[in-house]
């Protein structure tokens, strides 16, 4: 079999993946169409068009333009009713999916709207296509640290469907040590943790991620080739990162796929994982950043094989469920 069949075939993770980035175009019309919404543009194809992005936040512009068309629970359960059908397919066992309710708080929808529809898609595709999931809430970094810790009083009520909390937003300039107390907070409650570091910002800002929040994961970590001390901690800690290959070369993190630290990242023994972040906006599902990274970096098959192994040991997920994975 060549390749593609190949990564496509085998039981995959996607752990960084934003709900309100997997809007493919066509929903996203449907969806303004539906609630209307004006949007800038009239075909999937001119929408296609406008995902030309010089840098993160290019990129968060547009992705937060795009959040506008979610506004019932009946939204929120189509698009992640799609996303988890389309990862399906794509040979996904397992989705650990962000969503940020601050985009959609802020316009007065009810954050049980978002919770329901999420929630309610992620059951009923485990019952239709045997895939599992869990649900990741995501605080913006560019807001206030009182803002994030208002949400998380309001996924109190469903703190028992929710894995873990994460942070995403515009980097440089919000360095992690400005949310020490919301993840303290979040760690206190019991979730996992997690957060984007080393993506469009430094080494330092993973430092940060690792010593002062004591996250689990990082989001990205690309940056933190950069200090071998460090690299140092987050192969002896054991830290997963999760890597999206196809959204740093979007984004312009790196300026080709030829040029990505991924097999450097493998080599020297960190815990990489590889993911979407906001597929349909950066180009690909993770077979297709697979696929890119396999063809660009020259790995070989068992360097994919255990790029998906560390994702399945990288998972949110119980110990039972992880091993009926592996
Ligand atoms: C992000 Cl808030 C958010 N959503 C999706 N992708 C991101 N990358 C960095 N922050
Ligand atoms: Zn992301």
């Amino acid at each position: 079999t060549d390749p593609e069949t190949f990564i496509r075939g085998l039981p995959k993770t996607d752990l960084h993946m934003h709900l309100e980035g997997s809007i493919e175009p066509e929903l996203m019309l449907e969806l303004a169409e539906r609630n209307g919404i004006p949007l800038r543009w009239d075909t999937a194809d001119a929408l296609r068009a406008a995902y030309d992005f010089h840098d993160l936040q290019s990129f968060l512009d547009l992705y937060f333009e795009g959040c506008k068309v979610l506004v019932t629970e009946r939204d929120f359960r189509d698009v992640t009713s799609a996303y988890l059908a389309r990862a399906h397919l794509d040979g996904v066992v397992h989705a650990e999916v962000f969503i940020g309710p601050q985009s959609f708080t802020e316009r007065g929808i009810p954050i049980e709207a978002l919770m329901r529809g999420v929630l309610g898609a992620m059951d009923e595709a485990r019952a239709q296509h045997g895939i599992t999931s869990a649900l990741l809430i995501s605080v913006h970094r560019h807001r206030t640290e009182a803002e994030a810790m208002a949400v998380l009083d309001q996924i109190l009520p469903w703190r028992d469907r929710v894995v873990g909390v994460g942070m995403g937003g515009a980097e440089v300039g919000n360095p992690p040590s400005r949310f020490a107390r919301f993840f303290g907070a979040a760690r206190e409650l019991g979730f996992r943790t997690c957060v984007h570091a080393g993506e469009e910002g430094p080494a330092a800002y993973v430092r940060e991620a690792v010593e002062i929040l004591q996250v689990d994961r990082i989001d990205h970590g690309n940056a933190s080739m950069a200090d071998s001390a460090l690299v140092r901690d987050l192969v002896e800690r054991r830290i997963p990162l999760t890597v999206c290959p196809l959204s740093n070369v979007r984004l312009r993190v790196v300026s080709n796929m030829a040029e990505h630290p991924l097999k450097s990242m493998l080599e020297a023994g960190l815990h990489v994982t590889v993911n979407s972040d906001d597929p349909p906006y950066f180009g690909g599902y993770v077979t297709e950043n697979l696929l890119a990274c396999y063809d660009a970096l020259d790995l070989s098959i068992a360097d994919v094989v255990r790029i998906v192994r560390n994702g399945i040991e990288a998972s949110f997920i119980t110990t039972e469920g992880r091993d009926s994975l592996l």
